[in-house]
């Protein structure tokens, strides 16, 4: 079939909005029709060269909503008409990962969608008779796309397209890293660095796990008004406070008896590995913990003296929150239908498929929050 779809053609170029093929959906897979996408700061990334794994020409998008048309032989968990939300961390509840009750990290299909391609080692996607790559296993940034049943959230559906594509990554991404990977408890003193899509999120999560202080770091001061509308209780401008920023830090975390400083938890939202470096050494002697969310450029490394981590302090990751899709992504959507979390006022901007490289120049020019296509 014809379908319409923004082509990532060769790093550094704008998208290319053109019509593709796409085969339909084989053993195993679900056609989506897609209706809204997030462009998510990752998207950007690889877009941008940055990504070892990134892929020409490809499709990208991984933070879409959308419907089922139409399944392939074998399905059974997903039916025509259920409204979905596709997931770039599948969850296959069969593999030694989704066993191990340890992490959300499926692994049934990692390798393919590394490489471009559907679980069989073809794409669905072509262009003229040539091959276009898959992205992260969803493209979302085309109006139809073809997905593994195990990579899709079956969601409610009065749930609005334009709203909950933003749980498709950076929501889930976010509150969870707070819910799912740190663990904060009540009361706890919490950094977040980069007030961006997911670092907002991060502090709506703070304000859910009942964090008493919630500092954010930004070097971009409009970023304090929008901290504060989620819970946000102190800024801080990182340029501004330049070489003394972890110190000052863990000066405004001391209290009374805790002449040490530190914050229980900090999350990088930037991808800047000295960043990870500075919210390393800003989290507490003994027990802080820093999770890293943000995603570093091909050959970046992090780098802190060891004595950092002999005193105690504590260096994670988490990629999709630590969300198993399937059995979480659902609930997201109740806790965003119900109020618990907010999600309008963080989409500052929609526009049709046609305008997408308009969202990559507001993500640049940091003007945006989330931009939201709606197709
Ligand atoms: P964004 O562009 O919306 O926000 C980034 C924010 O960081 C901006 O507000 C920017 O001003 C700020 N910033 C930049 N340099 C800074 C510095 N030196 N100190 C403090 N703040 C600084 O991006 P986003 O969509 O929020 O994504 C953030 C990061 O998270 C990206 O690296 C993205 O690839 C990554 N990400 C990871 C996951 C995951 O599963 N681990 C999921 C989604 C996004
Ligand atoms: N291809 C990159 C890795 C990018 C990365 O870490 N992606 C996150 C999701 S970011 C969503 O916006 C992720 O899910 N990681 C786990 C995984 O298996 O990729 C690189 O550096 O190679
Ligand atoms: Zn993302």
């Amino acid at each position: 079939m014809d379908v319409r779809a923004a082509v990532a053609v060769a790093a550094g170029k704008p998208l290319e909005v053109t019509t593709v093929k796409l085969e339909g959906p084989k053993a195993g897979e679900v056609l989506v029709e897609i209706k809204a996408t997030g462009i998510c700061h990752t998207d950007e990334f690889t877009l941008s060269g940055a990504d070892p794994e990134g892929l020409f020409p490809a499709i990208l998008g991984h933070e879409g909503a959308g419907v089922i048309v139409d399944i392939g032989p074998g399905v059974t968990s997903i039916k025509k008409g259920d409204h979905v939300i596709p997931l770039y961390t599948p969850e296959c509840r069969q593999c030694p990962s989704c066993l191990s009750r340890k992490t959300n990290l499926c692994t049934a299909i990692r390798s393919t969608q590394g490489q471009g391609v559907m679980p069989d080692g073809t794409s669905r996607f072509s262009i003229g008779g040539k091959k276009l790559h898959h992205y992260m296993g969803t493209s979302t940034f085309a109006n139809f796309t073809v997905l593994p049943e195990i990579a899709v959230a079956k969601i409610r559906e009065d749930a609005p397209f334009d709203k909950v594509c933003y749980i498709g990554c950076g929501v889930t991404t976010g509150i969870g890293a707070v819910l799912n990977t740190a663990k904060v408890e009540t009361g706890a003193k919490c950094v977040v660095f980069g007030l961006g899509g997911i670092g907002l999120n991060v502090i709506q999560g703070l304000r859910l796990a009942g964090a008493s202080m919630i500092i954010g770091v930004d070097i971009n001061d409009s970023k304090k008004s929008w901290g504060e509308r989620f819970g946000m209780t102190h800024f801080v401008n990182a340029t501004q406070a330049g070489n003394d920023l972890v110190p000052h830090l863990v000066n405004m975390t001391k209290s009374g008896a805790d002449q040490i400083g530190g914050a229980d938890y900090t999350f990088d939202c930037t991808g800047n590995v000295k960043v990870m470096r500075q919210a390393l050494e800003a989290s507490h002697r003994g027990w802080g913990q820093s999770i890293i969310i943000g995603v570093a450029p091909a050959g970046a490394e992090i780098a802190t003296r060891p004595f950092q981590l002999v005193t105690g302090r504590t260096w994670k990751g988490t990629a999709f929150g630590g969300a198993r899709g399937r059995t979480d992504v659902p609930t997201i959507v109740d806790w965003y239908m119900d109020g618990k979390i907010e999600i309008d006022p963080m989409i500052t901007h929609t526009m049709p498929l046609p305008d997408i490289n308009k969202a990559f120049d507001l993500m640049h020019e940091g003007k945006s929050i989330r931009s939201v296509v709606i197709f």
